[in-house]
């Protein structure tokens, strides 16, 4: 298994839309097992196919606290959601140290297909519904982040590429063999 590269906001290819899983196939297989080690190391509670720069409809979840009931959701689609609203403090992996309420429906029932094809339904509240929501953006091309007004945006959007400039910076130097 592989630690692959989750891509940062604000880089265009998160906002790309993810196309159907056709191919319930051994690539399958092992790309939901290097996003799990990728996510279970970050660490998440979720990861969408986008993130690792993968444009296909799949999403991976565990919110147990003992880290042992993986779910890959491909396809995945809201077939039910509550009028009922709830605001969760969300974070991203894509977008390391920032925080903000964001308003999601406070359950949903999704239909998705699970690695060999089969479908299945699951009916989510609490932790499990927000993050199926945020993920489910995460293949239409959305970072939580929209949700936000435009000026906090932009201040995440600056601080996240002076963040970005800083790991190049550093890369560049240690591959010069030189700090500072
Ligand atoms: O999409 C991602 O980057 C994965 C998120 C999933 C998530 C976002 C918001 C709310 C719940 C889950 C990461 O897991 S962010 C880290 C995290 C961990 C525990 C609870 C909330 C956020
Ligand atoms: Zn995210």
């Amino acid at each position: 298994m592989s630690i692959l590269n989750i891509l940062r906001y604000p880089d265009p290819r998160l906002h790309k839309v993810a196309v159907p899983v056709t191919a319930f196939d051994a690539r399958l297989e092992k790309l939901v097992a290097d996003m799990a080690e990728t996510m279970y190391e970050a660490p998440g509670v979720g990861l969408a196919a986008s993130q690792v720069d993968v444009h296909e409809q799949l999403l991976i979840i565990d919110v147990t606290e003992t880290k042992d009931a993986l779910v890959a959701y491909c396809n995945p689609e809201i077939i039910w959601a509550s009028d009922e609203m709830q605001v969760y403090d969300e974070g991203c992996l894509s977008v390391p140290g920032v925080y903000d309420g964001v308003e999601r429906h406070a359950r949903v029932k999704v239909r998705a297909q699970d690695v060999k094809g089969a479908f299945f339904e699951v009916e989510a509240d609490g932790l499990l519904a927000v993050c199926i929501q945020h993920e489910m953006d995460h293949l239409k091309g959305k970072v939580f982040v929209e949700y936000l007004s435009p000026l906090k945006r932009n201040r995440i959007k600056t601080k996240m590429l002076k963040e970005e400039r800083g790991i190049e910076r550093e890369a560049m130097l240690r591959a010069q063999g030189r700090r500072h």
